[in-house]
């Protein structure tokens, strides 16, 4: 199901990855934002292209070609000259100042000034990134391919950042409610497609809004300390989870490992939200698997909460007993049988299965 197509979505999905790695690079800390923040303290402005070449010397007229380090300094001292700057495709160095940049003038932009409209048409013609520092608005812009991006204030960033950890944190406590459900449900022997679906759902919707906190840890560079301290809390057991759960319910028919989550990452919001479009898209056909449909669990999901057994023996255990319910019937010197297993380590996982069993009960 992976193809690499280039559709309009797949497009969309490099440049937004391509936005992100240079939000990081412009992040706070890094010596070019460093130098922006100069900038746009001295009221000055800038021009910067991020990266060299043949494309960009076919666009530059007049100027000073250089070799100086990149440093914060550097750039804005010499952003204080008219024209712009044309910095190294490994963002080392500075190698040219003062240009005065002639991109093609029939690109279409909706830009006003002259340096950003500069900005904009540089970019679309060559590809690379372009960054601007508004002397008049006191704000940053990187260009690419016809968009413009803004590179927001720490605290812009934080705000949203905080928003998106409180969500992540109400998805969180979700997907523990499903997975929870889930083990009531494993423990009746009374799962059905619909319910496997709903973790899966639960999985995937956490892990979109976790992409968007990690988008903002990198943009706010050495101010998302906070923020990715938080964020490493709420993963704890999440791609875990997600795991176990495939390899809990993998159809006999689909070889290990070929059954994943990741059919999930293409469908729309308002799709995710649907079980039955969750569960066709990991591949649980909703002829053979319609949502009310049995489903048995191998018991890895299980067996890993109980104690710290290598997956090894795990795997062992499970191709033993082939499921939760007949692994839940098996008495200690059963267990005690299987390759790799002690009888100190059989008494274990017995109580183990016990307590979550035990724990129905109470509910
Ligand atoms: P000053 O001596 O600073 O006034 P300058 O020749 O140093 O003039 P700048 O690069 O500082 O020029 O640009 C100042 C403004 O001139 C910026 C822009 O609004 C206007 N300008 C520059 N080039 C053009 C152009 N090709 N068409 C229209 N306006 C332009
Ligand atoms: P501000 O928001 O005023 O900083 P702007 O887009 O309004 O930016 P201006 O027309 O005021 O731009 O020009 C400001 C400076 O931008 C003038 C010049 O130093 C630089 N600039 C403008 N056009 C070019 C160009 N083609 N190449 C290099 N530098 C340019
Ligand atoms: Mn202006």
């Amino acid at each position: 199901m992976t193809d690499a197509q280039p559709t309009p979505e797949n497009d969309r999905e490099t440049e937004a990855a391509r936005v992100r790695h240079l939000m990081a690079l412009l992040a706070p800390g890094t010596p070019i934002r460093e130098g922006l923040n100069r900038i746009i303290n001295g009221r000055t402005g800038g021009l910067i292209v991020l990266g060299n070449g043949p494309e960009i010397d076919e666009v530059c007229s007049g100027g000073f070609p250089l070799d100086v380090r990149l440093t914060p300094q550097a750039l804005r001292e010499l952003s204080k000259m008219d024209g712009g700057l044309v910095v190294s495709s490994d963002h080392e160095r500075i190698t040219a100042a003062a240009v005065h940049f002639v991109p093609n003038g029939n690109l279409p932009t909706m830009e006003t000034g002259t340096r950003h409209r500069t900005a904009d048409r540089l970019s679309q013609q060559t590809g690379t990134p372009v960054v601007v520092v508004s002397a008049s608005m006191s704000v940053m812009s990187l260009f690419l391919n016809g968009r413009r991006y803004p590179i927001e204030r720490p605290e812009q960033l934080l705000a949203r950042a905080n928003q998106a950890l409180a969500t992540l944190s109400s998805y969180r406590a979700r997907l523990v409610e499903e997975a929870d459900n889930l083990t009531m449900l494993e423990v009746r022997d009374q799962v059905q497609v619909r319910d496997v679906a709903a973790v899966a759902q639960r999985v995937e919707m956490w892990r979109r809004i976790d992409a968007e906190v990690r988008g903002y840890v990198s943009a706010l560079g050495v101010e998302g300390r906070l923020v990715q301290l938080q964020r490493n809390e709420l993963s704890l057991g999440v791609e875990d989870l997600g795991r176990l759960l495939t390899e809990d319910y993998r159809p006999d028919s689909v070889a290990p490992g070929e059954f994943s989550l990741s059919g999930l990452q293409k469908l729309p919001w308002e799709d995710l939200l649907d079980v039955a479009k969750v569960a066709g898209a990991i591949d649980l056909d909703p002829v053979e698997y319609p949502l009310d449909a049995p489903m048995q669990p191998r018991g890895h999901r299980q067996l890993a909460s109980i104690t710290d057994l290598s997956s090894r023996a795990i795997q062992a255990i499970i191709d033993h007993f082939s499921n939760l319910q007949t692994l839940v019937s098996a008495s200690t010197s059963e267990l005690g049988d299987v390759r790799g297993v002690g009888l100190k380590r059989a008494r274990e996982i017995r109580q183990g299965l016990e307590s979550i069993f035990e724990n129905d009960q109470r509910i």
